[in-house]
């Protein structure tokens, strides 16, 4: 009795073996082809999908006051501050606007930083400001 019951306990350990033993060659094989996607798709992100911009804040004063971004685009925004007191970059719909598009990070320089947020769908001109200067540090992002 034990030992058909042994029997028969192995051949099922050896029938799960088995099938976790193909599944994970599917598995690899799927990864293998998923990766290779990724790294091809990847090449065409930098070029078409997310758009770099650049901006540098230095004695309470942005350098741009204008920013352009393709409507809808992936927006990676380097600010660079300068300065050794705490600045951000916020975009808003329009210069009085109270509900930021998107809030960025308050940092203290001399140091870099990158936003990532989404340009709006509608094409128009925008409003960016730092939101600890806004009257100082202001400009406006003109979304094609
Ligand atoms: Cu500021």
């Amino acid at each position: 009795m034990n030992l058909a019951r042994t029997a028969a306990l192995m051949l099922v350990l050896v029938f799960v073996i088995t099938l976790l033993g193909s599944c994970g060659g599917d598995g690899n094989d799927k990864n293998k082809s998923a990766t290779a996607t990724q790294a091809a798709g990847q090449g065409s992100d930098g070029a078409d999908e997310e758009i770099k911009l650049t901006l540098v804040a230095e004695n309470t004063k942005f350098d741009k006051t204008t920013l352009e971004a393709p409507a809808g685009k992936d927006v990676a925004l380097t600010m660079e501050n300068k300065d050794s007191i705490e600045h951000t970059f916020s975009l808003y719909p329009l210069a009085d606007s109270k509900d930021p598009l998107f809030a960025g990070q308050r940092f203290a320089g001399p140091s870099f930083l990158t936003y990532g947020f989404t340009a709006p769908e509608t094409p128009g001109t925008y409003h960016f400001q730092c939101d600890i200067h806004p009257n100082a540090m202001k400009g406006d992002f003109v979304v094609k």
